[in-house]
């Protein structure tokens, strides 16, 4: 019984590893084309800190703080994504991500996870 659930999953793990990154990080924030959704990163905030948008849209975050913040994804659609840990951004750098699958996406500041997290939700 065993050997044949071990069989099943392996034969459905084709199909998982064909499905393309529910999300993608887009290579040069600043420059990026298309459908954006805009989210500051101002008095240890997200603004706004929900933000509903569209399958395939660009949510592109800007720091406004003297102090570096990053995004962190948790759970939802990217959990086990390798790279849902953003990198720290100082004042006025962007990082932004396109979201591919329909989803709630939770997030945070990594290093102010108490006070700063955030939402996306992609329908
Ligand atoms: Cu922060």
């Amino acid at each position: 019984m065993r050997a044949y659930v071990l069989a099943a999953c392996l034969a459905v793990l084709p199909v998982a590893v064909a499905h393309a990154d529910p999300v993608e990080i887009v290579a040069n924030p600043s420059a990026a084309s298309g459908s954006i959704t805009e989210i500051d990163i101002k008095d240890m905030l997200y603004a706004p800190t929900t933000v509903k948008v569209k399958r395939g849209t660009i949510v592109r975050w800007k720091n406004i703080d003297e102090v570096a913040h990053n995004v962190q994804l948790r759970g939802g659609p990217a959990k086990g994504w390798d790279k849902a840990q953003g990198p720290m951004l100082s004042q006025n750098e962007t990082y932004a991500l396109q979201f591919n699958d329909a989803g709630t996406y939770k997030y945070i500041c990594t290093p102010h996870s108490i006070a700063m997290k955030g939402e996306i939700v992609v329908e």
